[in-house]
């Protein structure tokens, strides 16, 4: 191991108390915005966009600083439609047999089904694999740190830059997703976490009505 090596701090930046106030309202503001989308317009979106928002997910902390994640952006419509058959297969069987009724009943009030048609509409899917372990490139196994925690993370900073971007996102877990590393060609070291759908909402897009818990029940002050 190199010694640790330290620089200045040069990035940080203070902002007056009354702006930090404008700017945490701001952002909330613009958080509280966001929706998951579940149908998405067949339009294109430019490549650099989704590069500069992946590079945000980079930057996330991780344990140990060892990055544990993968992200395949999928634009390619074969490969978009070998997703989707895949998925809907593993969602029949989650929706008619595997999901237990409080399951069933908890997703209710989201209205989803076994047909994906936005894993092919949509313009780009993210698939977010985590690395249980990472490799070197003599095929040496590197031990990865809190991947869970570190995946999620930059999963949520990747979410909250596509929003900031103007585009919208559907967090898509169809269960299991083996099928995932076997369409992508990805390592048995990574397992897939996620689907992001990532793209324009459908012009009369519909979201559920529900709500966020307030303040008071997701946060304790003492
Ligand atoms: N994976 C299924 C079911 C599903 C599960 C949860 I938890 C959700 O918040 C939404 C859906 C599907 O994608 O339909």
């Amino acid at each position: 191991m190199p010694p640790a090596k330290f620089l200045p701090l040069t990035t940080y930046r203070e902002y007056p108390p009354d702006e930090m106030d404008i700017r945490a309202a701001a952002f909330r503001e613009e958080m509280q915005r966001r929706r998951t989308v579940r149908s998405f317009a067949r339009r294109s979106v430019r490549r650099s966009l989704i590069e500069d928002c992946l590079m945000a997910a980079g930057s996330a902390p991780s344990g140990a600083n060892m990055q544990p994640w993968h992200f395949v952006v999928v634009s390619n419509p074969e490969i978009k439609r070998q997703i989707r058959a895949g998925a809907e297969q593993e969602e029949r069987e989650f929706y008619r047999r595997r999901a237990s009724q409080e399951w069933l009943a908890a997703l209710e009030p989201l209205g989803t089904d076994e047909n994906k048609p936005f894993l092919e509409d949509a313009p780009y899917l993210i698939v977010i694999f985590a690395q249980n372990h990472g490799l070197l490139p003599d095929g040496r196994k590197v031990k990865n740190y809190y991947v869970t925690e570190s995946v999620g993370i930059a999963t949520g900073v990747l979410i909250t830059a596509l929003h900031h971007a103007g585009l919208a996102t559907l967090t898509h877990t169809p269960s299991p997703m083996g099928f995932l590393n076997k369409i992508l060609g990805r390592p048995t070291n990574e397992k897939p976490t996620l689907i992001l759908v990532v793209g324009y909402p459908e012009h009369d897009a519909v979201v559920p009505e529900i709500t966020k818990k307030p303040l008071s029940e997701i946060a304790t002050f003492l």
